[in-house]
């Protein structure tokens, strides 16, 4: 009598168990599901979007929109609240202000800025032309330029003198014509307006994040510093970050190891995991740009509803804390969807 006794409460057990999986998985799914239509990715809507073009379903036919094959190079982060922006703003009128508690759900973040060598196999297969390549330029930081193509350019911009208009620029020829990136193949993709960027995250079955996840990737898990490690640039003297060192824009002393772009792999990683959030290149969001903002707590918070520009955030090699201080978790500043630079570029996300 034993024996089918102790039998029925082990079936008994085997059902309970059975019953909690399929609840959680039911659970999650759903969770999974709301946050997929919330950026609308595996709707019909996104399967006959502009973006869809791009995707590799559109290419390869193996699986269904939206779903990303690549998530080895992604950090899953955990949902929570976290202070978005700062009450102590360095450059109050970015907008940095006020702090105000904000709620994610759990989503994927790329560990580093899209590769050239990435970017390179997106363009083979899709045949992608930049906005920089359409447009015939792009800007170029002055101090990067050969005295040839220097002497060709006669305007630029009056507020940043540094910054030159360079024909034949674009993301394989940084410098200008006579530059390549055949030994910058690890090195962050530039000069891909926030279109360009956008099309290749949607290739890949990703979308650019928002500034709030963003932003909680860049603080790493801490609250309230300046840095994705802590409030000291260089704690005990050690470069944690792509940046420029010397006098800006003359002298760039490259102290760090780097007076350009370094590979995206470079510098030590955040609490989460994640290389190079602030210097090396800036990196596009999916927000549009507005500098007033509530204090209002926010959930899964994505920017105005419209704009003429798109946030970019992080800072990059080229800031110095003297005109530029921008390498904070809580700067920003923005640039219109269609340009492009020599120190912009970019990384994606992904919902659950
Ligand atoms: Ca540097
Ligand atoms: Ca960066």
């Amino acid at each position: 009598m034993a024996a089918p006794s102790s039998e029925a409460l082990r079936l008994l057990q085997v059902c309970l168990w059975l019953t909690l999986i399929v609840g959680i998985g039911l659970v999650r799914a759903d969770c999974g599901c709301n946050a997929a239509n919330r950026h609308g990715q595996g709707t019909e809507k996104h399967r006959h979007g502009a973006a869809f073009k791009y995707s590799q379903e559109a290419n390869e036919k193996v699986s269904g929109p939206g779903e990303t094959k690549d998530r080895d190079k992604m950090i899953l982060l955990p949902a929570g609240i976290f202070t978005m922006g700062t009450d102590k703003p360095d450059i109050p009128q970015d907008g940095e202000s006020p702090a105000r508690r904000v709620q994610l759900d759990s989503f994927y973040m790329d560990m580093y800025e899209v590769s050239n060598l990435e970017f390179d196999k997106f363009v083979t297969v899709t045949k992608h032309v930049t906005e920089a390549e359409k447009f015939g330029d792009s800007f170029v930081f002055e101090g990067l330029l050969s005295e040839e193509v220097k002497s060709g350019i006669d305007k630029a911009v009056a507020a940043a003198p540094w910054w030159l208009p360079v024909k034949g620029a674009d993301w394989r020829h940084p410098e200008g014509p006579d530059s390549n990136i055949s030994d910058r193949l690890d090195h962050p993709v530039l000069h891909v307006s926030w279109n360009d960027a956008s099309a290749y995250c949607a290739w890949v079955g990703k979308r650019l994040p928002t500034e709030a996840e963003w932003e909680y990737a860049c603080r790493g898990g801490l609250e309230n510093r300046l840095f994705p490690w802590g409030n000291k640039l260089q704690p005990k003297g050690e470069h944690f970050a792509n940046v420029w060192q010397g006098v800006f824009p003359t002298n760039n002393s490259g102290e760090d190891g780097y007076v350009q772009t370094s590979p995206v792999t470079m510098f030590p990683a955040n609490g989460y995991g994640l290389y190079n959030m602030v210097g090396n290149a800036w990196e596009w969001t999916s927000d549009w740009w507005d500098t007033s903002h509530t204090a209002d707590d926010a959930y899964n918070p994505n920017g105005p509803p419209s704009g003429t520009d798109r946030v970019k955030k992080g800072g990059s090699y080229m800031c110095h804390k003297s005109y530029c201080y921008r390498y904070r978790c809580a700067a920003r500043s923005q640039n219109t969807p269609d340009s492009s630079s020599s120190n912009l570029g970019f990384r994606c996300a992904a919902s659950v």
